[in-house]
């Protein structure tokens, strides 16, 4: 999976026509760099990043899978909490809704993604993105995400959602410590027993500056985003979320080479 953000601090300024010509281009990119589906965002879900309001949601990211949709059928993910987000999206072509609230917030979620018959991503987050960093605490941070995601795709199974379009995510970085997302990748296999796909996201995050006990900016986390990608797909991992689509994949297929090597 290729993250493709429409956030202004993603891109420099400028008017939305260029913002969504930038993310189009960069879409492209990926696209040519083999990616499986694109995710499409219009919110910064860091700590301390301002909300963004509905209606400049969808400014933000239906013009770009429309265009996206225009000129390829590359499958596209919408990376919202906003139920009125997922339905523009869908109707614009997406065919997946990637929550980090796994549907729980937003009334009407569950019903709405169930009339949708989209595929959903149900992330784990403790708390939510402003406050989630302050001090997470878990008494067993493996056994407690492990139930809510139970929890929550029994739930979505509940309203509707077909049992096949449900994938799961640990959540790494959204409240938890670097320690609890280690327990998390080195556990992973935990989730991935809980019987649906599982979705992995650490690209770039500063857990990977913080476990490598290095300064390094965003865009030098290239080496620790493939090392959880490589161990993620190790533990059974069915999809990565990442900003660094070739470099990923290309791990990724060596990796698998070596382990479909001759003895
Ligand atoms: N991480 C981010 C956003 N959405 N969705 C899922 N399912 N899993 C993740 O780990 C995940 C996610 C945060 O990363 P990024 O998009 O790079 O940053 P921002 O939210 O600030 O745009």
């Amino acid at each position: 999976m290729g993250i493709v953000n429409v956030t202004p601090d993603s891109f420099s300024d400028g008017g939305r026509f260029l913002h969504a010509d930038a993310a189009v281009a960069h879409a492209h990119r990926l696209i040519t760099e083999g990616v499986d589906v694109l995710d499409i965002g219009g919110e910064s879900t860091r700590p301390r990043a301002e909300p963004v309001g509905e209606a400049e949601e969808i400014a933000r990211v239906i013009p770009v899978i429309e265009a996206i949709r225009r000129e390829s059928p590359i499958a596209i993910s919408v990376d919202t909490m906003k139920p009125a987000v997922a339905r523009a999206a869908i109707a614009a072509g997406a065919t997946m809704w990637n929550d980090v609230t796994a549907l729980d917030v937003a009334p009407g979620s569950l019903a709405l993604a169930a009339e949708l018959g989209c595929e959903v991503v149900l992330m784990h987050m403790r708390g939510e993105p402003r406050t989630m960093q302050a001090s997470p605490r878990y008494d067993d941070v493996v056994a407690e995400v492990a139930s809510f995601l139970a929890a929550r795709a029994e739930a979505a199974i509940a309203a509707g959602v077909g049992r096949d379009k449900i994938w799961l995510d640990p959540g790494i970085g959204f409240g938890k410590t670097s320690r609890h997302s280690l327990a998390l990748l080195r556990n992973l296999d935990r989730i991935v027993a809980l019987g649906f796909p599982v979705l992995v996201g650490a690209s770039r995050k500063s857990a990977i500056a913080r476990i490598a006990r290095d300064q390094s900016a965003e865009d030098q986390r290239l080496g620790g985003s493939i090392a959880v990608a490589l161990a993620a797909a190790r533990a059974g991992a069915a999809m990565i979320r990442v900003h660094d689509v070739a470099e990923t994949r290309q791990a990724l297929a060596v990796a698998a080479a070596i382990g479909q090597a001759e003895a």
